[in-house]
This record gives C-alpha cells, sequence and structure tokens, in this order.
C-alpha cells in the first residue's frame, strides 16, 4: 500500500518480476495484481500490488478503489510504500495511515501490521540518504531505505518481509466442533494443517502451523474455538 506514485508497482514488479504498468502518472494501477515471491529460504508468499492512496479521490474512483483497499485490512502484513524523496512524504503517509484507520474501522478488522518502505533513496543526496539511513534503522513500524529502481535494500526489505510474516508462526492445537465445517474449512483455507484427529465425540483437534496474526483472525471469526 502507500500514496500513489510511491512506486509501489516498481517494487512489486521488482519482488516478483513481473511486468505491471509503473508509470509517471497518477493511478497507474487500477486493478490489484497478486504474484508469488519465493524469498531466500524458499518460503513462498502472495504479493499484491494495490491502487495509489490519495487525499482527494474523484467520487466516480472511490467506488471502484474501495474493495482493493479493503483487501488491504485482509493481508497478513502491509508493505506501506513511501517516496521519501517526495517533498511531502510526511504528509503522504499520514494520509495513508489515516485512509488505513478508516478502512480499518469501516471493515471492523484489526488493521494488519506494517513495515516502511521507504524508496527512492537514489533520488536524495548522500548525505540526507544516510540521515534516512540512521532514522530507518530505529523506527517504528520498522523502516527499511530502498530503490525499487535500483534495487538497492530490496534484499534486505524481502527478509524483513519474511521475518515478519513467519515470526510467530509455529503448530497450534486447535479443538473446534467437529460438525462446524465452517471453522474447519477456515484452517484449511488460510492456515497449513498438520494433522487432525477426534478429540471426544464432538471435538476435533486440528494441529496447524499458525501466527499470531492467524491465531487472532482465527478467534475473531469463530469466538467459540479454543487456541494453544
Ligand atoms: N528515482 C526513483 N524513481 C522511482 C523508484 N521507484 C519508482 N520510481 C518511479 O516513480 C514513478 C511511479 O512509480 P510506480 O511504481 O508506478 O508507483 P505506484 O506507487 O505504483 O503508483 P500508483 O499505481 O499510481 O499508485 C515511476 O516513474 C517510477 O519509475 C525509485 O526507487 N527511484
Ligand atoms: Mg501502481
Amino acid at each position: 500500500v502507500g500514496y500513489t506514485n510511491a512506486g509501489k508497482s516498481t517494487l512489486f514488479n521488482r519482488l516478483t518480476g513481473a511486468d505491471v504498468l509503473a508509470a509517471d502518472m497518477p493511478f497507474a494501477t487500477l486493478d490489484p495484481t497478486a504474484r508469488e515471491v519465493t524469498a531466500a529460504s524458499g518460503r513462498r508468499f502472495a504479493l499484491i500490488d494495490t491502487v495509489g492512496f490519495i487525499t482527494d479521490l474523484p467520487t466516480h474512483l472511490v467506488a471502484a478503489f474501495r474493495a482493493t483497499l479493503e483487501e488491504a485490512m485482509e493481508a497478513d502484513l502491509l508493505v506501506h510504500v513511501r517516496d521519501i524523496a517526495h517533498e511531502d512524504s510526511e504528509h503522504q503517509a499520514n494520509d495513508v495511515y489515516a485512509i488505513l484507520e478508516q478502512l480499518a474501522q469501516e471493515t471492523g478488522a484489526d488493521r494488519p501490521p506494517i513495515i516502511e518502505a521507504w524508496n527512492k533513496a537514489d533520488a536524495v543526496a548522500p548525505a540526507v540518504r544516510s540521515v534516512l539511513s540512521t532514522s530507518a534503522s530505529g523506527h517504528s513500524p520498522p523502516a527499511l531505505l530502498i530503490s525499487a529502481m535500483s534495487g538497492d535494500g530490496v534484499d534486505g526489505l524481502l527478509q524483513t518481509i519474511e521475518r515478519e510474516l513467519y515470526a510467530s508462526r509455529r503448530p497450534r492445537q486447535v479443538l473446534i466442533v467437529a460438525a462446524d465445517g465452517r471453522a474447519r474449512s477456515w484452517l484449511h483455507d488460510n492456515v497449513e494443517v498438520l494433522s487432525e484427529t477426534m478429540a471426544d465425540e464432538i471435538n476435533l483437534a486440528v494441529e496447524a502451523a499458525m501466527s499470531d496474526i492467524d491465531v487472532s483472525r482465527f478467534i475473531s471469526a469463530f469466538p467459540d474455538a479454543r487456541v494453544r
């Protein structure tokens, strides 16, 4: 996610080798695109490019963008791409966070965790770059200085994405009512199911590899299930 023109599609292309239109114009991306990325460890995840966030969307465009932006609330991790060379970079970031908060409220979902990609590092003077690099290292949410165009810093970003995605992922024991097909389908659709056994006459014990994010999602959808 990120402000329009921040370099989302350029980064997407660099990470996926895809040829999504990256152009120096607003709304270059009208359709979200998902591609599979293989990290250095061999683990795979889906990366989704989104439309740009902008403060005053023309009304007729809002509806079309809405679904895509709401979809972002279902992500396991948001990569907030920022044009760090832009004079209004801070304002743009604040606008993006305001829109994310609004989407979270409207969808009733928790905002996914975020990392920031401070893009266009090649477009700032070396002295500025080193200052930015220092502030990125202590930044919350985690921030990485990159150039999607030259590829500088992109490997580090990929490692951070992977670390954030899998940090809390471990086998969990989930207890659901065996007759509840929806809870079982959710697990099969969203996480890796390792084993399934009947715990007693009624309950199914499912062992599944889940992150903390997966667990909170699952519990909010199925409050009666037990996870440990
Ligand atoms: N100098 C420099 N330019 C970049 C970099 N990344 C992207 N750009 C340029 O910024 C412009 C916008 O890039 P896009 O990737 O289309 O940006 P976007 O965030 O996908 O834009 P929307 O889809 O309109 O929201 C293009 O002209 C890119 O070539 C970078 O790392 N350095
Ligand atoms: Mg784009």
